[in-house]
């Protein structure tokens, strides 16, 4: 058993896992989360989040006694904020549900994206009568640059207490990728930002105890800024993809067997073009990049754009597919039937994970419920299922369906036998917008 009493607030992706990682390495951790329906289900012992291995450690974590959810912050020796920093996607009609534009992004002109930083004031204003001196604060959300000096710590200093002196303050941001959060949470390096050097040494501390990977020391801003310029050169590379897909589709020559063969240098390495970049992660931070500097993070913005339009490119495909499907059906003596049956495989935003966040896919699907002439269908092994969306079991979608587009190449949809869908069917029956069926 270790001395130091931690409380993590909030317990969505990151903080869940990392709550019960410092649980099994012996902290008492307090996890504190709004959402009174997870707290009864981690009570039980039981992860309201799909991820591998988390609902072994998260029960081994409550069961040993050494891992306690409430509702409510209590004092302790550390504070970990792991809350949720969405973009504040101000819109002319004032409401964002996903991709805005059709040919490029509106964003620059008539609406902008920022940081909605509302959950990690709310998270810093909740410590603020708890803490005392020594205690360490650890802010582990995604925040545009000088976050923390700027008002996390004005918020803290509400407390009396001297920063730096009484109270250390540190940005750990999280790198995890879902879908292998626990493994990535002990191997990967991380970067600690302090306001001075003793915050770096006791975050440091704290993450040493289960991290193998490196640890790297830096100042706050520097910290803040690495893990936004991380998914920033994520994003660019997909757009890089996502425009060689473009590119390849005017010539009429596939893209995926251009960007394989190029990756065969070695110095290549293109990633993948798709529907659309979701998560809560790559589709929003890159705009917070561009918020601390606008004028220089052109090349970012261009990125976002190109990432954000691309469901619109989707969709018109799928359009075209389906108006095509209708006209086949006509001289074969189906008149009478007007809509067309369209099968969305995945509506999650990547590959076998049940997060619909910014989800590409979903967009997609939602875009086509609202078509009189198209009769919807989805399948998706994983996603949370909702009475409004009209989900099918896959077999049942596949013999229905006169258009398939695959959005999600989660592992169940390479399972199927496309070679003899195909040969049935025709190639024009499926979009393959992840390059999966080969
Ligand atoms: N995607 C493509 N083509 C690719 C790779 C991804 O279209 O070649 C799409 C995915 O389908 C998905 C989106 O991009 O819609 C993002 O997926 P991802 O797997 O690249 O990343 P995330 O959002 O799941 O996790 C990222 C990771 N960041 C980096 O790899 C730099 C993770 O390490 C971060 O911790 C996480 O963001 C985060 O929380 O910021």
């Amino acid at each position: 058993m270790r001395d130091e009493r931690i409380c993590v607030l909030g317990l969505g992706y990151i903080g869940l896992p990392t709550a019960s990682i410092l649980a099994t390495h012996g902290f008492k951790v307090f996890g504190v989360d709004k959402r009174k329906e997870i707290l009864e289900s981690l009570r039980c012992g039981k992860a309201h989040i799909k991820e591998p291995g988390l609902n072994t450690i998260v029960k081994a974590a409550v069961q040993s006694g050494r891992l306690v959810v409430n509702e409510k912050v209590c004092r302790a020796d550390v504070f970990i904020i792991c809350v949720p920093t969405p973009h504040n996607h101000v819109s002319p009609a004032g409401q964002f549900t996903g991709p805005l534009s059709r040919e490029g992004s509106p964003f620059n002109r008539r609406g902008k994206k920022t940081a909605d930083l509302s959950f990690v004031q709310q998270a810093a204003e909740s410590i603020v009568s708890y803490l005392r001196p020594g205690n360490l604060v650890i802010i582990e959300s995604t925040v545009p640059p000088k976050t923390v000096e700027n008002i996390v710590m004005p918020i803290l200093a509400k407390s009396k207490l001297r920063i730096p002196g009484d109270i250390s303050i540190a940005h750990c941001p999280e790198r995890v990728l879902p879908g292998n959060i626990l493994h990535e949470l002990v191997s990967n390096d991380r970067i600690i930002g302090g306001i001075d050097i003793e915050s770096c040494r006791r975050a440091e501390n704290i993450y040493a105890s289960f991290t193998r990977g490196e640890i790297y020391l830096t100042d706050c801003a520097t910290a803040e800024t690495i893990k936004l310029v991380e998914n920033a050169f994520r994003d660019v590379n997909i757009a890089f993809a996502n425009e060689i897909e473009a590119i390849c589709e005017h010539i009429g020559i596939n893209a995926w067997e251009v960007i394989r063969l190029a990756n065969r240098h070695p110095r290549v390495k293109i990633l993948q073009p798709g529907p659309g970049v979701g998560g809560h992660c790559i589709a929003v931070d890159p705009w917070f990049l561009a918020q601390a500097a606008p004028a220089q993070a052109r090349l970012v913005k261009t990125a976002r754009t190109i990432n954000d339009s691309k469901p619109w490119r989707v969709i018109a495909k799928i359009t075209k597919s389906l108006a095509a499907a209708r006209r086949r059906r006509v001289p074969l003596g189906a008149a009478g039937k007007k809509k067309s049956a369209l099968l969305c495989l995945g509506i999650t935003y990547k590959a076998n994970v049940d997060d619909i966040r910014e989800s590409p896919g979903l967009f997609i699907a939602r875009h086509f419920l609202k078509r009189k002439n198209v009769e919807l269908m989805i399948a998706d092994p994983h996603a949370p299922k909702s009475d409004d969306l009209p989900f099918v079991d896959l077999e049942q979608g596949l013999k229905k369906a006169d258009v398939i587009a695959l959005l999600v190449n989660h592992r169940e949809f390479l399972q199927v036998n496309w070679k003899k869908i195909i040969s049935e069917k025709g190639h024009d029956f499926i979009l393959d917008f992840k390059g999966a069926l080969k």
